[in-house]
C-alpha cells in the first residue's frame, strides 16, 4: 500500500475472516465471532474489516452449491452474531484478487520448513488422507497473511489455533519490511481469554471444527435446539461425577466448563461452587440450556436477516470500501 493510500487510511483497522467451509460452530463463535461483537462496542476508534474466506475454504474439496448457501450464512451470521452494519466493512475475500496475488509474493518469500511445520496443516493433511492434500493447502498461511498484510491491519482476533499462522504472518511481515524497506505493518494478536479453543463434544481432545459435517461432537449455530440439547447431554466425561476443572485428566468436563463460563462469565471456582455435590446430568442440562438461550437469539436475528437485503447491503458497501485500499 503506498503512503498516499495509509494517509488515506483515517483509523485504524481490526481485521479478521471466517472460512466458509460448513455452518459455523458454537467453538467459531466463543473463539471468534464473539469477540468481534465485544472488540466492536469496546474499540470504538476503530474500523472493523471482517471477511468471508471463500479462496480458504477451497483448500479442501467443496460442492459449489453448498459453498455458495456456505458463504451467504457465514456473511449472515456476523450480522446474527452482533456485529454491527454501520461500523463493519464485510467482504468476500474473492472479490478482491490483490488477496491472491500478494499471497503470490508472500509465498516467494516464504520457506517450505516454515509451512511444513505448521499444525494446522498436519492436522489436515491427517484427516484428508484419502481425498489428496492440494498444494494451497499447504501455501494457505501465506495467503493467510497477505489477507492481513494487505489492510495493515494493527489487530487480529481469532481462536488460539490461528496463532500459529499469525506468528507466520508476523515473520513474513517483517522479513518482506527488511529486505525491501518498511511496507507492512506488523499486526498484533487479540484472543479472547475464555473459549479460545473450543473442543469436541465427543473427543474432547480434538478441536470442534465445522468441516466435520455429520459429527456428533460439534454444535452448529444454526442446528435445531433439541438436537443440540442432545448433543451436550451425550457429551463424553468421566467416571468421577465431580465438576472441577483438570483439561488434563477430565477434558470432556473442562471443556463443557470453559463452555459454560464463556456464556455465563461465571469463573472455573464459581461453577464448581455451584455444582458441588451435583452429577453431571445436572451440569449438562444448565449447560444445554445456556447453549440453547444464546443460540435461540442467534437463530431468530439470522432468520430475519437471511433472506433479506441487509446481507448484500452490507456487503456493496464493503466491497466499495476495501477495493480502493487493496488497488495501492
Ligand atoms: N474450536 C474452536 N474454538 C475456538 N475458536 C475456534 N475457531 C475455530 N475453531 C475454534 C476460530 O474461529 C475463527 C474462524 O476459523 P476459520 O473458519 O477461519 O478456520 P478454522 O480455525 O480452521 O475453523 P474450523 O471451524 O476448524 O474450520 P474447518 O473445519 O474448515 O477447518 C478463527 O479465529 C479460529 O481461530
Amino acid at each position: 500500500m503506498n503512503t498516499e493510500v495509509k494517509q488515506n487510511i483515517k483509523r485504524p483497522i481490526v481485521l479478521s475472516g471466517v472460512k466458509p467451509t460448513g455452518i459455523p460452530t458454537l467453538g467459531n463463535y466463543l473463539g471468534a465471532l464473539k469477540n468481534f461483537a465485544k472488540l466492536q462496542n469496546e474499540m470504538t476508534n476503530y474500523d472493523f474489516y471482517i471477511f468471508v474466506a471463500d479462496l480458504h475454504a477451497i483448500t479442501v474439496p467443496q460442492n459449489p452449491k453448498e459453498l455458495k448457501q456456505n458463504i451467504r450464512n457465514v456473511a449472515a451470521l456476523y450480522l446474527a452474531c452482533g456485529l454491527e452494519p454501520e461500523r463493519l466493512v464485510l467482504f468476500l475475500q474473492s472479490e478482491v484478487h490483490e488477496h491472491a496475488e500478494l499471497g503470490y509474493v508472500m509465498q516467494s518469500i516464504s520457506y517450505m520448513g516454515e509451512l511444513e511445520r505448521m499444525t494446522q496443516f498436519k492436522d489436515k493433511v491427517a484427516k484428508n488422507m484419502t481425498q489428496g492434500v492440494t498444494s494451497a493447502l499447504f501455501t494457505y498461511p501465506t495467503l493467510m497473511a497477505a489477507d492481513i498484510l494487505l489492510y495493515d491491519a494493527k489487530y487480529v482476533p481469532v481462536g488460539d489455533d490461528q496463532m500459529q499462522h499469525l506468528e507466520l504472518t508476523r515473520d513474513l511481515g517483517t522479513r518482506f519490511n527488511n529486505r525491501f524497506g518498511n511496507t507492512f505493518n506488523i499486526p498484533e494478536c487479540l484472543v479472547t481469554k475464555q473459549g479460545s479453543r473450543i473442543m469436541d463434544l465427543q473427543d474432547p481432545t480434538k478441536k470442534m471444527s465445522k468441516s466435520e459435517n455429520e459429527n456428533k461432537g460439534c454444535i452448529f449455530l444454526l442446528e435445531p435446539l433439541n438436537s443440540i440439547k442432545k448433543k451436550i447431554k451425550s457429551a463424553v466425561t468421566d467416571s468421577e461425577a465431580s465438576v472441577h476443572y483438570d483439561k488434563v485428566n477430565k477434558p470432556g468436563i473442562s471443556n463443557l466448563m470453559t463452555i459454560y463460563s464463556s456464556l455465563t462469565n461465571k469463573s472455573f471456582k464459581e461453577i464448581e461452587a455451584e455444582f458441588v455435590g451435583c452429577n453431571y446430568g445436572t451440569f449438562k442440562t444448565k449447560v444445554a440450556d445456556a447453549v440453547v438461550e444464546l443460540l435461540t437469539k442467534i437463530q431468530s436475528k439470522y432468520n430475519e436477516i437471511v433472506n433479506g437485503d441487509l446481507v448484500n447491503k452490507v456487503l456493496d458497501e464493503g466491497i466499495k470500501k476495501v477495493l480502493p485500499l487493496s488497488k495501492n
